[in-house]
């Protein structure tokens, strides 16, 4: 048995930074890679010898496509359970629906989910090595029961059998010859006598056969073996009929391995639910039996940080979560809790009992389950399911919580095919985890094909944005002591420029850049390219103070990260006290002793952290303590309603005085007018940043600004 770490994984794309991609990342991660530029010279190393244990195959490539060449892979024997992983764009229903006729195993969009690839290339290996075994073992059994387990006999026309070897004896249970018809068929299983019995009068004329069929064992009536036997008919000089030889296999080991396989190939190792595969055909037979009257809903639920949770924990937490998981669905389904918003409109017990729940891929589950015409029956049982699923789970003695989205494809609304409505359902999450939700469950509705190949382009162009460099710009916008006025430094805010969309904000990139595995590379380059300025600008004196720098939660938690800063920091020759990281609370309660640690690295360091949006979540307050944290930063929201709302006053005021009992410096953000300013300075706030002084701008421009309103200014417009 190959361990899944030192597989054999083959490439095959005619693109060569794909070659190099896919063989870079996978080949960091022990895997060894071989790369192929064209589908004929993969197949020609395989004609020669090479076997791999799971193929990367591009779909559309000059010569043979993928297709054909999966098609081609599986005509051969020994490559019918090889992992075949079809590389094809999201938004192409039919070549994915094509993908999988193929005969693919699973299909990757892209451009490539860089950091996900070796995760997903390992669960794929890990469920075929273990059928692997199974057939292995299966053809050894095979050879050695061809050579042993085989027994002959001799039949008389009346169907008993007078000579036998022992081993027929010990097969069939016998001691003693002869054996009559009545006696031998006692033991035949009832289903199957009579296609033995039509099989046996058959010999009479002529015909042989060979037949599978069971018997009961003899040392335990509950049992069944499975025997294989094959007949020939014998007739004398004058053609007239004599009876029979033939010879009789005990297949049961066989048939067991089999069922075994079947049974690997259909289900998933970890939860033992159906895999996708499985559901697939079940609802397949289900629609081609009563296609007219079938409607039903298709609930795929994604899991969306799974990924995150297995780089920073690994493969094992993540199976013990994505069991604990399963385990909350089957309950949820067995036992719906209701709601007490919606308790009359909810789903009736006989759909969630026919219900069918599968795991669709490392990180989601799917549910098939009746629908009734009410939509917003489905829409509250699917919140159900979320509720049960986000409640916070301990797990090695850590607290995780799991952000979970529902997609929601209907039959036959929303397509009429299984394959492409389980696509649907998924595009619906998965949108969903990356844009801004409307919450937790959403519904498939037309526009979302189109917002598919929306993110498509998106995904090509922040590809594209990255390599050229030129389209991705630091913006800089500055902070401002309350009580003097003075510049404090500024808080870099990222651009996107796009060549034909425009500007598109961090808000909707970000999250992208997230899921598809560019967020380090852009973070490092954003991190990098603002140290690189501000040594340029202190290199001419100007000492444009504390840069403040986002951090999104992959980058966050990236393993790394100080050491990154470190590096960056040492290059430039900037001082680690000029750095304030930013962070969200969302990042924080994502996992607590990991994110503790990495804050106090920081701030070993001299680095700044400090709290962004504060008060948007839901526990703020209580997360005050115990994180070790330098800074708050009163979210927008709060100061939009500064004047209009005095409880807004009041709760405003409490966190200033809050932060300020802990020794934090309060920041407010998204100061807009002189009201505000005023209101927030009686209350004690420290930090002013907001368009009322000045919005975010090109570095340029700051470096202009801060000269225009640098400290010297500053003395020169307080002075009478
Ligand atoms: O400028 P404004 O529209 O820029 O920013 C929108 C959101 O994007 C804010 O929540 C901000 O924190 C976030 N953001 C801006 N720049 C960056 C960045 O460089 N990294 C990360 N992770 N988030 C950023
Ligand atoms: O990282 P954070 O979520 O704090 O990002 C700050 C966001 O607030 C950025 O999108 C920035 O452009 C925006 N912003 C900063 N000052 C103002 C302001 O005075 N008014 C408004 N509407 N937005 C602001
Ligand atoms: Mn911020």
């Amino acid at each position: 048995m190959t361990t899944p770490n030192a597989a054999q994984i083959l490439v095959v794309d005619d693109e060569p930074v794909m070659r190099t991609i896919a063989q870079s990342v996978l080949s960091q991660h022990q895997f060894i890679v071989t790369v192929c530029a064209s589908a004929e010279e993969a197949l020609e190393r395989i004609s020669s010898g090479y076997v791999p244990d799971l193929v990367i195959l591009d779909l559309l490539m000059p010569g043979l496509n993928g297709f054909e060449t999966c098609r081609l892979l599986r005509q051969q024997l020994r490559f019918r359970h090889l992992p075949i992983i079809m590389m094809t764009a999201l938004d192409d229903q039919e070549s994915i629906d094509n993908a999988y006729r193929s005969g693919a195993t699973d299909f990757i969009t892209k451009p490539l989910n860089v950091p996900l690839l070796p995760y997903r290339v390992r669960y794929l290996l890990r469920s075929s090595t273990a059928i692997k075994d199974v057939v292995e073992n299966e053809t050894a059994l095979l050879n050695t029961q061809r050579i042993a387990r085989l027994g002959n006999w001799s039949m008389d026309k009346n169907g008993v059998v007078f000579a036998a070897s022992t081993q027929y004896l010990e097969i069939v249970g016998e001691s003693l010859l002869p054996i009559g018809l009545l006696q031998f068929f006692q033991r035949v299983h009832h289903e199957d006598h009579d296609a033995l019995l039509t099989n046996r009068l058959q010999l009479a004329s002529g015909r042989s056969y060979q037949m599978d069929y069971r018997m009961r064992s003899q040392t335990r009536a509950d049992r069944w073996y499975h025997v294989h036997e094959r007949a020939f008919p014998e007739f004398d000089e004058q053609g007239v009929y004599q009876g029979a030889t033939g010879y009789i296999q005990d297949i049961t080991e066989r048939v067991v391995n089999e069922e075994r396989i079947r049974d690997l190939a259909w289900h998933d190792q970890v939860t033992g639910l159906n895999n996708r595969d499985r559901l697939t055909e079940l609802l397949e037979r289900e629609l081609a039996a009563d296609r007219q009257n079938k409607h039903f809903a298709l609930l795929f639920i994604q899991i969306v940080n799974l990924p995150e949770l297995s780089k920073v924990f690994g493969q094992d937490l993540v199976d013990s979560s994505v069991k604990a998981l399963a385990t909350r669905l089957r309950e949820t389904l067995r036992r719906p809790r209701l709601q007490a918003d919606c308790l009359e409109s909810c789903i009736d017990a006989n759909m969630t009992r026919a219900a069918k729940l599968a795991r669709y891929d490392e990180n989601a589950f799917v549910i098939a389950m009746p629908d009734g015409e009410n939509v917003k029956a489905m829409h509250c049982f699917a919140k159900m399911l979320h509720e049960a699923l986000t409640e916070s789970m301990v797990l090695l003695g850590q607290e995780f919580f799991f952000k979970v989205q529902i997609g929601i494809a209907r039959y036959p609304q929303d397509a009429s095919e299984i394959q492409s409505l389980m696509r649907r359902a998924m595009l619906v999450a998965r949108n969903a985890s990356t844009n801004d939700a409307k919450g937790p469950v959403s519904f498939f509705a037309p526009q979302h094909d189109q917002v598919a190949s929306h993110r498509m382009a998106l995904e090509r162009g922040l590809h594209i944005a990255l390599e050229q460099g030129n389209q991705l710009t630091p913006y800089f916008q500055p902070k401002f002591s309350a009580q003097t006025g003075e510049i404090q430094g500024a808080e870099v805010l990222l651009r996107w420029k796009h060549p034909e969309l425009g500007m598109i904000s961090p808000a909707h990139f970000i999250p992208l850049a997230e899921e598809i595995g560019l967020i380090h590379s852009i973070s490092e380059w954003l991190i990098g390219n603002v140290c690189e300025r501000v040594a340029d600008w202190q290199a001419w004196n100007q000492n444009i103070g504390r840069l403040s720098l986002n951090l999104s939660a992959s980058s966050f938690f990236q393993k790394n990260l100080l050491q990154f800063l470190d590096e960056v920091l040492s290059r430039t020759g900037i001082s680690a006290s000029q750095i304030v990281i930013e962070l969200t609370e969302s990042i924080l309660i994502q996992n607590i002793e990991t994110a503790s640690r990495v804050i106090a690295g920081l701030r070993e360091r001299g680095m700044r952290v400090s709290l962004d949006d504060f008060g948007t979540g839901f526990s703020s307050l209580g997360y005050l303590n115990r994180f070790n944290i330098d800074e708050i930063k009163i979210d927008r929201s709060f100061i939009i309603d500064l004047e209009r709302h005095s409880k807004e006053g009041a709760l405003v005021e409490a966190i200033i005085k809050l932060g300020h009992a802990l020794g934090l410096e309060v920041v407010a953000e998204g100061v807009e007018n002189e009201r505000q300013a005023e209101l927030l300075r009686a209350m004690g706030c420290d930090t002013f940043q907001g368009y009322l002084y000045a919005q975010p701008m090109t570095a340029e421009d700051f470096l202009k600004f801060h000269l225009d309103n640098g400290p010297e200014s500053f003395l020169e417009r307080t002075q009478p």
